[in-house]
């Protein structure tokens, strides 16, 4: 059972190194069509061809960036987070970052990190992003936490989202995408049950949903914005094979903001471990990874984030090794994941 815990560590943090760097060629491209990209693997998994690597961007930059500060500090630790991020940004400023985020490393540069979570608050006028930029890089959070209560788990994933993402759409974007990871990690491989999946991640993010006092509705903003997108996904996987691409992107979204592709990401893949007309993958994780980018939009991202769910769920072995090794920085991800495991093992200790 050990072993199989190390293998779905492995799988989460490699699944969202691929879905980046094999997503990132279609980022806010025209969609690829579902032949194109049966080519595009089918290429790059050929044994005697040999291709340059896929570079990462700032998705995987970041997510290394939470990474190492958890190993590290062996837990959350904001101002080494916050230290890190902008000493990842000014290091290699050319990853693909959101245009407003680097305002925030700008401004956490300036005042010496004093107020960590300050920046962040000011932005877009003092209601805060709500990109998906505090989702896409959760996956070691809902590792290293996973045996930790859901409130503690909540409340990390909330607070690391914090130092970018102000918005309650930004903030609990990540909280649902660390939930999806961990709920993944802790499904038996062969019992996925659909419904259930998605009725635990309900419940929880009633919960997280409800309107604490510190916080606010922007206008527009609705209280359960996750927990009706996640009633809508329920009505999609009901409709099975029916769901065509553009209704996927009216119901659940595939652009950058946080609440129009976690739960996209989610559903892709819930609807990938059952097959899908006109694909073909190798194992289901590269169904998953392959569903995400057919929908377009924020690929990478999408991609990245359904990869670190699949590979929580399927683990490492699911995963082509002739397709891991396109992708830059692949021996980090697996080290850290071996990093995570041990150190989630040791520090909360399985009752
Ligand atoms: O969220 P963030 O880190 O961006 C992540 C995305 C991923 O797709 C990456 O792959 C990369 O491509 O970028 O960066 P932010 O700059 O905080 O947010 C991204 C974008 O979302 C912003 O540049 C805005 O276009 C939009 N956005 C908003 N627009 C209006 N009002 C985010 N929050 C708001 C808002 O409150
Ligand atoms: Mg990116
Ligand atoms: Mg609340
Ligand atoms: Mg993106």
């Amino acid at each position: 059972a050990v072993e199989l815990l190390v293998g779905r560590f492995r799988g989460s943090m490699v699944g969202a190194l691929m879905g980046d760097c094999l997503g990132a060629p279609f980022e806010a491209e025209p969609r690829a069509a579902r032949s194109v990209l049966n080519s595009y693997f089918k290429r790059l998994s050929c044994p005697d061809i040999k291709v340059p690597y896929k570079a990462y961007t700032d998705d995987t930059a970041m997510t290394r960036c939470v990474a190492l500060s958890l190993i590290q500090e062996k837990g959350y630790n904001a101002e080494d987070m916050a230290k890190r991020f902008v000493k990842e940004f000014y290091a290699e400023p050319r990853r693909g970052y959101g245009s407003n985020v680097v305002d925030v490393f700008a401004a956490l540069r300036i005042s010496k990190f004093e107020d960590v979570y300050g920046p962040a608050a000011w932005q877009f006028g003092g209601s805060g992003s709500y990109g998906n930029g505090g989702a896409m890089r959760v996956a070691p959070v809902a590792l290293f936490y996973h045996p930790a209560p859901d409130q503690k788990v909540v409340s990390v994933a909330k607070d690391m989202a914090l130092i970018t993402h102000g918005n309650r759409l930004g903030y609990n974007g990540a909280v649902l995408q660390c939930l999806a990871i961990r709920e993944a990690l802790h499904t038996p491989t062969n019992q996925l049950d659909v419904v259930k999946f998605i009725q635990s991640l309900k419940e929880m993010m009633k919960k997280v949903e409800t309107l604490g006092e510190d916080e606010i509705l922007e206008k527009g903003q609705i209280e359960f914005e996750y927990t009706g997108r996640l009633s809508r996904l329920a009505s999609l996987m009901e409709r099975g094979d029916q769901v065509s691409i553009d209704a996927v992107e009216e119901e659940l979204g595939n652009d950058i903001s946080a609440h129009r592709s976690v739960p996209t990401a989610i559903y892709s893949f819930l609807r990938a471990s059952n097959s899908i007309p006109n694909i073909e993958a190798e194992t289901a994780f590269m169904r998953t990874i392959h569903y995400a980018i057919s929908l377009g939009g924020d690929t990478d991202t999408i991609a990245s984030m359904a990869g670190s769910i699949a590979g929580a769920f399927y683990g490492i072995a699911e995963i082509p090794e002739s397709l891991q090794r396109h992708c830059e920085g692949l021996a980090e991800a697996i080290q850290q994941a071996d990093q995570l495991h041990s150190l989630a093992t040791n520090t909360h200790p399985p009752p």
